[in-house]
Formats: structure tokens, C-alpha cells, sequence
């Protein structure tokens, strides 16, 4: 491996400067992202050739000198791969042909063979891999099983996503018959992503903070919990590293960190400084600048950057990415500001 500074610091390894890699770094915002995808005739398209899907997985890698790459994907392969259909329309966003609603629909699930219905992710990891050729640590992902099933009911996004809330409200046991086979299906397609070559593993909570602490408890991180457990029990993935990136949940940072994962991606409504205090050395910190930043001057953006770092201070264990994705309105250039202020500044300051 060329550059590792992302796997030392997941590890909370001493390293030469921090390393940076951005949510959505493949995506709308680049120029040639938009091509590939005019190309691919569709989104989903894209993620189901390899070859495309390993062009934009690296293409932010040659612009920027970013320290990891992540597989270019969504989510929503795996309640595709369930059958229920997925197909992303521009400036519609993403939607389920056939959201479940009932206990049938529900019992009717099963979890997906990644060799099969999810070959062509399992190619992608290979080929990106093969392409990066120790360049930079491949990311591999899946969403939480609450993320999920938000989706899976409503069949669509949501601001309150209140259906699958009603679900879990209303009918608990079948809520949980939901979470506990997409639970299932997605430790089966991190460990295959990992025996295929992924060298880190993120599960993105993006809707776990929409929930009640109550709720969140029973429904988002007993799940987060049994993956980070089912995940060290297999071979491969034993030795891989977990990041639990729950969106909106800073009031569960200690339960998350005792789940067993190796780093816990954090939102912008929480600064590192006090993120760490309540963690400690259990875990690594992921994040975390609001990036609306993007739209800052580019000295706004270095004076952010240098408080991240200070905030996170002169201690082992930061990766630095934005508190949520990129957005498609940012100037790539901005991008390439902030990404030389992480490595500057924090090589200074070591
Ligand atoms: O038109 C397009 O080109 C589609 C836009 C797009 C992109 C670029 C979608 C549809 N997905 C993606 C890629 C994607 N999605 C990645 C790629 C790797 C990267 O560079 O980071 C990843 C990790 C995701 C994960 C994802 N998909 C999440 C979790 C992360 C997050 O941002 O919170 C979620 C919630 C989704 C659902 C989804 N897929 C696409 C969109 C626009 C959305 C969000 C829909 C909503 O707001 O509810």
C-alpha cells in the first residue's frame, strides 16, 4: 500500500498527516462523473457495469490527492438485490417499484447471495482494486438496517419517513422481522465485499437520527450492534475495520462506540473535541465540517479546516471528511482547497 494513513489513523496509529476522503466524492459535482453517467444511459446502469463503476470510484482519486477511494454504489442495491426493484430518475432521486407495506410482503423476503444478485458489485470491488493498485484503501459500504427499511416501506425519501415509523410504532414484531433479515443480508454483503477486496467497511445510519432515543435504541443500534458482532465472527472481515457513520445521533456516540466498530463517522452538530472527551480511545472520529463549507471562500474553507484539526487535537485516530456529503452545487476547485489544507495543515502541526 502506497498511502495508509487512512487504515493507521482507523487504527489510531500515529501518522504523517491527516488523512482525508469526502462522502459522495464520485458524484454529480464533477464534470467527468456527469459524463459516465450520461454514458451509462442511468444511474443504476452505472453501478451495475463494473467497469463504469470502477471509472468514477476512481475518478476524485486523479483530481484530488485524496487518501482513500469508495466504492462507487448506493445503498439501495441491496433492497434491489431483495426484489424490490430499484431505478434512480435525475432530479427525482431514488425509488422502490415495490415498497413492502405488509407482514406478506415482508415474509416473503430473503437475503440475497452476493455472487449472485450482487455480482456485479462484487466485480467492481475486484476491478477497482485491481486498478488502484495500492494507490489508496478501497472502501466498501452498506446503509443500516433502519436506513433501509425506511426506504423499503416508503418506497422513496422522505423528510420524516413517518410510514416506517408507523410500522415500527404499530407493529413492532414485524418491524423487527424487517430490520432482522436486512440485518442479516447486509453482513452478508459486507463480508463478501471485504473477501473481495474492500479494506474498510462503513454502514451509513443517514436516517437513525430521525428516531426518538427509545426508538433508536430498539430499532437502529440494536441492529448497527449485530452487524459490528456478526462481522467479527467472520474470517475475513474479523480484520477489516467498521465505521458506524448514524447521522443525527450524537446522543448515542457512547453506545455506538461500544458496539465494537473501529470509528464512528460524525454529523457537524457535534465538535470533535467533545466527541472524542465522550468516546475516548475506544474509537476512531470520521468528519466532520457542515459542507455548505464548499460554498465559503477559500480561505474560510483553510480557517475551517485548521479548527477541525485543532479541535480533534495533536492525538491519534482522525479521518477528516465532511459531517454528510458533498453536494452536486460545489466547485470541484473548492474541493481541492480543502483537501491540501487537511494535509498541510495537519503535517504542520505533527
Ligand atoms: O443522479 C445521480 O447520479 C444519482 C445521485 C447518487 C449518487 C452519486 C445516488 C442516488 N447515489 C449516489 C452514490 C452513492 N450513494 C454513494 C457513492 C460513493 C461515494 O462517492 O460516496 C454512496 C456511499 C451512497 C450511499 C447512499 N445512498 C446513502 C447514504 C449516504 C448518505 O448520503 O446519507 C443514501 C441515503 C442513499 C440514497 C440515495 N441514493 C441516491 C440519492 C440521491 C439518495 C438520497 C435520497 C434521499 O435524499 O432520500
Amino acid at each position: 500500500m502506497d498511502n495508509d494513513r487512512f487504515l493507521r489513523a482507523l487504527r489510531r496509529e500515529p501518522v504523517d498527516a491527516t488523512p482525508v476522503w469526502i462522502m459522495r466524492q464520485a458524484g454529480r459535482y464533477l464534470p467527468e462523473y456527469r459524463a459516465t453517467r450520461a454514458r451509462a444511459g442511468s444511474f443504476v446502469n452505472l453501478c451495475k457495469t463494473p467497469e463504469l463503476a470502477c471509472e468514477v470510484t476512481l475518478q476524485p482519486i486523479a483530481r484530488f490527492p485524496l487518501d482513500a477511494a469508495i466504492l462507487f454504489s448506493d445503498i439501495l442495491t441491496v433492497p434491489d438485490a431483495m426484489g424490490l426493484g430499484l431505478s434512480v430518475d435525475e432530479g427525482v432521486g431514488p425509488r422502490l417499484a415495490k415498497p413492502v407495506r405488509t407482514r406478506a410482503d415482508i415474509d416473503a423476503l430473503g437475503v440475497p447471495d452476493p455472487e449472485t444478485e450482487l455480482r456485479y458489485v462484487m466485480d467492481a470491488v475486484r476491478l477497482i482494486r485491481r486498478e488502484l493498485n495500492g494507490k489508496v484503501p478501497l472502501i466498501g459500504f452498506a446503509g443500516s438496517p433502519w436506513t433501509l427499511a425506511c426506504y423499503m416501506i416508503e418506497g422513496e425519501g422522505s423528510a420524516s419517513f413517518a410510514r416506517a415509523k408507523a410500522l415500527a410504532w404499530d407493529d413492532p414484531a414485524t418491524m423487527h422481522k424487517l430490520l432482522d433479515i436486512v440485518a442479516r443480508a447486509v453482513v452478508r454483503y459486507l463480508a463478501a465485499q471485504a473477501a473481495a477486496g474492500a479494506q474498510a467497511l462503513m454502514v451509513f445510519d443517514t436516517w437513525g437520527g430521525l428516531l426518538a432515543p427509545g426508538l433508536f435504541r430498539e430499532f437502529s443500534l440494536r441492529y448497527l450492534a449485530q452487524i459490528a458482532q456478526s462481522l467479527q465472527s467472520d474470517n475475513v472481515a474479523k480484520s477489516i475495520p467498521l465505521i458506524l457513520f448514524s447521522k443525527g445521533a450524537n446522543g448515542h456516540l457512547e453506545a455506538l462506540a461500544d458496539t465494537g466498530c473501529a470509528a464512528l463517522g460524525l454529523d457537524w452538530t457535534i465538535s470533535l473535541d467533545d466527541a472524542r472527551v465522550r468516546v475516548g480511545t475506544r474509537v476512531a472520529l470520521q468528519g466532520n465540517l457542515d459542507p455548505a463549507v464548499l460554498h465559503a471562500s477559500p480561505d474560510a474553507i483553510r480557517a475551517e479546516v485548521g479548527k477541525a484539526l485543532a479541535s480533534f487535537g495533536p492525538h491519534p485516530g482522525h479521518v477528516f471528511n465532511l459531517g454528510h456529503g458533498i453536494t452536486p452545487d460545489v466547485d470541484p476547485e473548492r474541493l481541492g482547497v480543502l483537501v491540501d489544507a487537511v494535509h498541510e495543515l495537519s503535517a504542520a502541526s505533527s
